[in-house]
């Protein structure tokens, strides 16, 4: 069994996996490390990853790529109306007032959630790997941008689900970086931490992480974001500037024709690229539109003027990475730029002029996520021995918690896990009620969140609570901050403490009769559930268990009371095995039709082969009347195949394949046994 890691980027995919000898990344159809995260319909079928990026001209308002900017956010987001304006695929408010993406596809207009389109990323990419590795593939560790709220990571998991796959983790993209660059890595100083600056540049974000190695550990101090400056951002002013050339120039308006908008943006993300390595770079399209030859020349310099706002605003979440990690800049040991979005030379000089040393690149830009999450999953899976170390990563966005409406504790605004805390966590609330109640989780700071996103995560209820208590009984709330970054209430609890009832904590807090357990039991379970992170699954499991001894210890009588938990958003269980359901049916359709395609070459292929070999190789085993009998057919299928049989069933093909072999078998056995009695008759001559 393997696990794998998955980096599915805006642009582009990657998949890694632990072998032996080191870490592989696998190969696509195209024998590419990378992957395009296109998902493109055609008229009978769907066209994945390479195909799909290699049919998006041909199917312009049916291709939907960048869905991961989509999944989990609201349609009236008003970052999300202005990401729709750009898309050519049509889309409206779904329901849950989330997005739906319509399109037509085999004569209808279907309408799928972006969670189904990115289901269907996934589901290339695992087949992908189990063609690779010749078994099929479940468990897997997932790279996620690190500004990915509550939300967008239940959804991400369900997009999984809807795959086939298992993940074992959501793993924020920059601390697989880090993983990957501090696992291998031994020259580090043995005076104190290493302080590290990861700084990924990818096509649509921006994203820093600070990480502290010491041997055998890692620990991210913070991160930071823009979840809105990638590479697009400057094939964007690529793109406008030329849009405005061309009017002047050749009087045409790319914007109001959808084909002549996706050519120019992507010559222009090629000018782009050609601009990192090159002073000055060509464009020139064919037949534009209007049937217009379209040529255009931009010097580097000039590419930095247009895209300066672009390169200042990449300091503002290093500075803030900074900060946040509680570092000035002498204090970094290094600044590992990573992302094919940093290629931008300008980029580099602005980084090494804010970090005052020069970027490197160790690790590789482009593989280093996928890498970093395929050694989480090696880690996590008790089939790997991989060598002890300890990763820690940081909660990056504060989350609090509402008792019946009103922020717990007191003076923190309700913050249960503030900003930086350790992923995972364990917190343990006690609370003195005698009838059910609601916590809500929310997010406690608006400015640490990406703009627009709404504070509200999810509600539990927790109750009712069995017996009649003439006085407040103590509840045990277990809230947890889980590996993927998802907070729920794991479990509540009635302590029947007549025994117990000395205990001045509960007394001390009683105006809002909550406590937050933070020196005794939590605090001991908390650094346990945090031993996880090194990696190795038997370690968590001795930890969980050794954290259950310590309570039991405690408490003498315990009752559990149900929780129920309303996300806001999201699919239900049955929504998820609907969308399973709906994927098969896909996959079959594309799996027909690649199978037809098959039939068909097979076909045309031996219309040629027996023809070329009819009067040939087979030209003395076949009577007159067999050879013209034998031809006509031939000619007859061939016509066929350009005519009525250019688009037929399968089972069409196969039919005529038959037909055909029927009369040309005789011939061939013929040909055959008389092949066998020369080799026959060979090897008799040469033995004596
Ligand atoms: P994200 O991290 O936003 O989800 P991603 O991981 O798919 O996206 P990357 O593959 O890291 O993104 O980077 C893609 C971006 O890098 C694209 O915008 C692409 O144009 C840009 N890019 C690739 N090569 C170069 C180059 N040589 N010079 C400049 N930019 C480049
Ligand atoms: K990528
Ligand atoms: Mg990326």
């Amino acid at each position: 069994m393997s696990v794998v890691g998955f980096d599915i980027g805006n642009e582009n995919c990657v998949i890694a996996v632990v072998k032996q000898r080191g870490i592989d990344v696998l190969l696509n159809d195209e024998s590419k490390r990378e992957t395009p995260a296109v998902v493109c319909f055609g008229e009978k079928q769907r066209f994945l990853g390479s195909s799909g990026a290699a049919s998006a001209v041909m199917n312009p308002k049916t291709t939907v790529s960048q869905v991961k900017r989509l999944i989990g956010r609201k349609f009236c987001d008003p970052g999300i109306q202005h990401e729709l304006k750009m898309f050519p695929f049509e889309t409206s408010e779904a329901p849950d007032g989330g997005i739906l993406i319509h399109l037509k596809y085999m004569g209808e207009t279907h309408a799928f959630t972006p969670v189904q389109i990115m289901a269907m990323l996934f589901a290339h990419l695992r087949e992908l790997a189990g063609k690779n590795l010749e078994t099929p593939v479940s468990d897997c560790v997932l790279g996620i941008p690190s500004y990915f709220r509550d939300l967008q990571r239940r959804t991400y998991l369900d997009a999984a689900l809807i795959a086939g796959l298992k993940p074992l983790r959501l793993m924020h993209d920059c601390t697989a970086t880090a993983l990957s660059y501090g696992i291998y890595k031994t020259n580090f100083s043995a005076s104190g931490p290493n302080y590290v600056a990861f700084v990924d540049i990818g096509h649509c974000d921006t994203q820093i992480a600070i990480a502290s190695f010491e041997e055998g550990h890692m620990k991210i101090l913070s991160h930071a974001f823009d979840s809105n400056l990638g590479g697009r951002d400057f094939d964007e002013v690529l793109f406008r500037h030329f849009a405005e050339k061309f009017k002047e120039q050749y009087n045409i308006d790319v914007y109001s024709n959808v084909k002549a908008c996706i050519r120019l943006r992507t010559a222009c993300e090629k000018l782009k690229k050609v601009l990192s390595a090159n002073p000055e770079a060509p464009l020139n399209i064919e037949c534009l539109m209007d049937e217009k030859d379209v040529k255009g020349f931009i010097k580097r310099d000039e590419f930095e003027k247009l895209t300066s706002g672009l390169l200042e605003k990449v300091v503002v979440p290093c500075n803030k990475a900074l900060s946040d990690a509680g570092l000035s800049v002498d204090k970094i040991h290094s600044v590992e730029l990573v992302g094919s979005g940093s290629r931008i030379p300008a980029i580099t000089r602005s980084l090494a002029s804010l970090f005052k040393r020069e970027p490197q690149r160790t690790v590789n830009a482009s593989e280093c996520v996928a890498r970093g999450c395929a050694l989480q999953g090696a880690m996590l899976s008790p089939v790997f021995r991989v060598r002890e170390y300890e990763v820690q990563d940081s909660l990056p966005f504060s989350i609090g918690f509402l008792l019946d409406e009103s922020p717990i504790g007191t003076g923190a605004n309700g913050i249960l896990f503030p900003k930086g805390q350790p992923i995972p966590s364990i917190k343990v609330l006690t609370f003195q009620r005698s009838n059910s109640f609601k916590l809500e989780a929310f997010y406690a700071n608006s400015t640490e969140l990406p703009p627009g996103t709404s504070p509200r995560i999810s509600c539990f209820t927790i109750g009712p609570i069995q017996g009649s208590h003439s006085e407040k009984a103590r509840v045990k709330v277990k809230v947890h901050l889980n590996l993927h970054g998802i907070v729920s209430v794991e479990s509540a609890t009635l302590l029947d403490d007549h025994v117990g009832n000395s205990n001045s904590r509960g007394e001390a807090h009683s105006s809002n009769a909550m406590d937050v357990d933070g020196a005794s039991v939590s605090g001991s379970s908390e650094r346990l559930a945090n031993g996880v992170e090194d990696g190795t699954s038997t370690h968590s499991k001795a930890s969980h268990a050794s954290a259950n001894a310590t309570k039991k210890n405690k408490s003498p009588r315990r009752l559990e009371i149900p929780v129920t938990e309303n996300v806001y958003g999201g699919m239900t269980r049955g929504e998820v095995s609907e969308a399973q359901e709906k994927e098969l049916q896909l996959a079959e359709q594309d799996r027909i039709m690649e199978e037809t395609k098959n039939k068909k070459n097979a076909l045309e292929s031996y219309v040629y082969e027996m023809r070329n070999k009819l009067f040939n190789t087979y030209r003395s085993f076949a009577s007159d009347r067999e050879r013209e009998g034998i031809s006509r057919s031939l000619q007859q299928t061939e016509e066929w195949l350009y005519d009525e049989g250019d688009d037929e069933t399968e089972s069409a093909y196969t039919s005529k394949m038959e037909d055909l072999k029927k009369l040309v078998d005789p011939v061939e056995n013929r040909y055959k046994d008389d092949d066998a009695r020369a080799q026959a008759t060979d090897d008799l001559l040469k033995s004596i």
